[in-house]
Parts: C-alpha cells; sequence; structure tokens
C-alpha cells in the first residue's frame, strides 16, 4: 500500500530562512533515496537537501525563491511498497541531524569530485532519525559536515550549487572562467549557457579572422528593386557561383597592384598573319605569342612562376611552365590551363588552345584541366578595352591582362610612325612582388613581343 510521507529540510545548523535556489524535482518524479531535491544557498555556499527515502514525488511544497529552515517540507513522497525502497522513519518529519553542504573546499579542484561529493556523500548517510545509517560499503566513516558554508567556501572557489557544477563538467567548463550573475556572485546554468555561447561566438570569430574574413564590413543592402521598375530574377550559373567565391577571396586576400605597358607587336602582327596564312586550319591569334613571351618573361623572373605556401612564409618556386588561360564562356569564367608551354611551339600551343576553349565552351573540362597552373593570362583583345585590373588567380602571385591593340602614332625619333600597339596589364601580389620587378616583367614582356627573336635567347 502506497505512503506518502513528508520530505522536510533537516540540520542545517544555526540557519534559517536560508534561500531555495534550485528546485531540482517535480511532481511525477521518481526519486532514488539521497538524491537532491532542492538547493539552498547560504553567504558563499551552496548545498543539495536530498531525498530521505526512495519513492514517487507527488507534490513540491517549495518553489525558487522560497525560504526554508530546519524542518519546512520539500516536497510529498509516495512510498508504497518498493522493494529497496527505504521507507522514512517514523521521525522522518523531524530530523535532528547536521546535513553535510556541497561547497567545495580549498584543497578541492572546483570540477573534480571533490571532498564536497564527499561530504554529500556523507549526507546521504543521515538518517531522518539524526543518526548516520549504516553505510553499505564497510569501513569506517567521518561524521558528516555541518552546513556552515560561510567558514568553509573560500572566495576564490567559484560558487554554484552541485546541479549547476555537474551541468558546467559535462560541457567541460571550467567554472573559475565563468561570471556568476546571481546574488553573491553564484553562478547558475543560466551563466554557463552564457559563457559557452560567447566561447562558440568567439571562436567562431577566430576561424573568420584566421580564414581572412572579420572585414567587419557593413551588411549587404537590401533593395526592394521592383519598387523603381519592372524586374526579373535569375539565378547564378554554378559556374558564376564558384568562380566569384574565388575571384572574391583573392581580390580581398592579395593586395594587388596592376602595372601597364604598351608592346609594339607591329612585326609580331605581320608575322602572324604569315603564319595564319600558312596554316588555315588552325586559328592563330595574338594569344599564343603571349604565351611563349611569357614562358620567357617566367624564366627571366622567377619570383612570378612560384606560390606562397599556405602559412604566407615561403615561396614555392616552379619548374614549370603551366600557363591557364581565362576563357569566357555562356556560364560564366574558367581557366583551364596549357601544360608545358616552354616545350610547345606557336602552332602546337595554338591547337591545343582552340581545344581547351572549345572543350570549356561545352562545360566539358575536368578538374584537372583547370589545376596546376603557374600563371595565367586574359585576354580581352578579341573584344576591346585598353586596360583593365585582371584578378590573381590564387595561389598564382600574378595575372597579364591583355586587351585590344590598336594602331597608334609613335615617336621614333624622327617622326611619329604609326604602330600596332598592344596594352598589357599585369597585376601581381605585391606581398610577393615589388613593383620594381613588376615593371621589369612587363618592360621584359613588351620586348620579347616587339622582337619576337628574343624568344631564342
Ligand atoms: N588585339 C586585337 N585583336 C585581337 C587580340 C588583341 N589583343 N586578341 C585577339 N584578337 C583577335 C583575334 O586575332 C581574332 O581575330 P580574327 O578572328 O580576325 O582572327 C579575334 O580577336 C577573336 O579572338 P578570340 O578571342 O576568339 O581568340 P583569342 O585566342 O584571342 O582568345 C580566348 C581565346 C578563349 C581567351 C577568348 O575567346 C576568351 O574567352 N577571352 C575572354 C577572356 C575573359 O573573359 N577574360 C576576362 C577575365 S576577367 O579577369
Amino acid at each position: 500500500m502506497a505512503d506518502i510521507s513528508e520530505a522536510t529540510v533537516p540540520d542545517i545548523g544555526d540557519f534559517t530562512d536560508v534561500p531555495v535556489i534550485e528546485v531540482l524535482v517535480k511532481p511525477g518524479d521518481r526519486v532514488e533515496k539521497d538524491q537532491g531535491l532542492i538547493t539552498l544557498e547560504s553567504a558563499k555556499a551552496t548545498m543539495e537537501v536530498p531525498a530521505p527515502f526512495a519513492g514517487t514525488v507527488r507534490e513540491v511544497k517549495v518553489k525558487e525563491n522560497d525560504t526554508v529552515s530546519q524542518g519546512s517540507v520539500i516536497a510529498l513522497i509516495e512510498t508504497g511498497d518498493e522493494k529497496g525502497a527505504s521507507k522514512p522513519a517514523a521521525s522522518a518529519e523531524k530530523p535532528t541531524a547536521p546535513i553535510a553542504e556541497s561547497a567545495p573546499k580549498k584543497s578541492a579542484s572546483p570540477e573534480e569530485p571533490s571532498k564536497a561529493s564527499a561530504a554529500k556523500a556523507e549526507a546521504a548517510h543521515v538518517s531522518q532519525s539524526g543518526k548516520p545509517e549504516q553505510r553499505d560499503e564497510s569501513g569506517p566513516r567521518s561524521p558528516p559536515v555541518p552546513f556552515d558554508a560561510d567558514t568553509v567556501a573560500p572566495d576564490k572557489i567559484p560558487y554554484a550549487s552541485p546541479a549547476v557544477r555537474a551541468f558546467a563538467r559535462e560541457l567541460g567548463v571550467d567554472l573559475a572562467r565563468v561570471h556568476g550573475s546571481a546574488r553573491n556572485g553564484r553562478i547558475t546554468k543560466e551563466d554557463v549557457q552564457a559563457f559557452v555561447k560567447s566561447a562558440l561566438t568567439e571562436g567562431a570569430q577566430q576561424v573568420t579572422a584566421a580564414s581572412g574574413g572579420g572585414l567587419n564590413l557593413l551588411p549587404w543592402p537590401q533593395v526592394d528593386f521592383s519598387k523603381y521598375g519592372e524586374i526579373e530574377e535569375k539565378p547564378l550559373s554554378r559556374i558564376k557561383k564558384l568562380s566569384g567565391a574565388n575571384l572574391a577571396r583573392n581580390w580581398v586576400m592579395i593586395p594587388h597592384v596592376t602595372q601597364h605597358e604598351l608592346a609594339d607587336i607591329t612585326e609580331m602582327e605581320a608575322f602572324r598573319k604569315q603564319l595564319a596564312a600558312e596554316n588555315k586550319e588552325t586559328k592563330i591569334t595574338p594569344l599564343v605569342f603571349l604565351i611563349k613571351a611569357v614562358v620567357a618573361a617566367l624564366k627571366q623572373y622567377p619570383q612570378f612562376n612560384a606560390s606562397l605556401d599556405a602559412s604566407g612564409e615561403k615561396l614555392v618556386l616552379k619548374k614549370y611552365f603551366h600557363i591557364g588561360i581565362a576563357v569566357d564562356t555562356p556560364d560564366g569564367l574558367v581557366v583551364p590551363v596549357i601544360r608545358d608551354c616552354d616545350r610547345k611551339g606557336l602552332l602546337e600551343l595554338a591547337l591545343e588552345l582552340g581545344e581547351i576553349s572549345k572543350k570549356a565552351r561545352d562545360k566539358k573540362l575536368s578538374p584537372a584541366d583547370m589545376s596546376g597552373g603557374c600563371f595565367s593570362i586574359s585576354s580581352l583583345g578579341g573584344i576591346g578595352g585598353t586596360s583593365f585590373t585582371p584578378i590573381i588567380n590564387a595561389p598564382e602571385v600574378a595575372i597579364l591582362g591583355v586587351s585590344r591593340s590598336s594602331m597608334q602614332p609613335v615617336w621614333n625619333g624622327n617622326d611619329f610612325e604609326p604602330r600596332l600597339m598592344l596594352p598589357l596589364s599585369l597585376s601581381y601580389d605585391h606581398r610577393v612582388i615589388d613593383g620594381a620587378d613588376a615593371a621589369r616583367f612587363a618592360a621584359f614582356l613588351a620586348r620579347v613581343l616587339g622582337d619576337l627573336r628574343r624568344l631564342l635567347l
């Protein structure tokens, strides 16, 4: 038959009207003997009041912020005929023995199951009659520690209830680092949660900063364009999304400088036309000459055929000459790579350029086709323009932009001569390349394009 008994506050020393800071059970909860029912607070420490017997909580008589003294009823617990349940003794309602407090002792690590826990364990063996019960384990037992929080809880030990300590331990939180917001600096569960939240946010910010983010930019403007006129929405292509993310990273992370140069390609153009007439089946554009000139310049200035390693502290110099070519496709920009350009002639390069451009526009490029580049060329010469600022294709350290050649009057010392001038725009990573070297590289390119015999040197 079910018995309902009162669980009351035992002897807590000279303290009266002690605030309840936590109620650890609710009606319907099954509690074991010695399981915490409520947590009480003194000026510097907390203590859990354990259930004096096992059973099912029928009613909780206290709530947070209530104050209790010895004998106050905490809960009504139905004990029934449960096997192994320790039934309340006749004098259960009037406990007289002191109860242990569970604030940590000076010698105990705040997060360790400490002497405090030991004390709590001791408390668990205080019977309702006030007499220590027989322990299950053999061996001597020390008397329970009376609840005298002010004397046992030193200032430097984080002040939190056993439940909050357990919660912090579960999350791996060092309570010494948590600010207690409750009365007398007591750390609550919410304080631990706030600490974890801020640690996570801080961690995320550090990751963002380490990966080059954290620019503290204004949010992107949210504009309802339809307010101003008719609009149509069109999702970005997959290529545009991918290349856009890469371009944005490269633009913000690489200190770009662009060096502009003009190459006199009058003779080169005459030669190109001649070659094109001889090889009608192959499209020979200025771009293949540029590839050969770039290879010669990379050989002359090896720091352009390099990449910064991930730490940013080491330059990796490459002994191969794989050139990336920016190709405009209906879905966006892609950069396939022509390998070993130093070992290929103009015609072979022209053929390969035709093939990769077609492959790009047919969306047939594989990731391998777009990897391993040393230096990129972006030619808008077939379209127009006089100069632009190409964005470096990281982890490369420079890129050559090519605009449309035009006939210009050039002073030869006596007269103005009509010369075909090709605008070059060399963007370089200023962390790796000095401006003077960039000017030399660009001037070298112009000299080679102006006199192709130099490719033989
Ligand atoms: N000046 C004058 N004419 C030029 C020229 C130049 N710099 N470059 C090319 N031309 C001419 C070519 O000779 C060709 O003329 P013909 O048809 O009379 O032979 C015409 O312009 C078209 O050339 P093309 O663009 O088809 O071929 P290409 O070898 O010059 O370029 C490719 C190939 C794939 C690079 C190009 O088609 C392309 O996609 N360019 C865009 C690259 C791009 O979008 N870059 C921007 C990236 S943002 O950094």
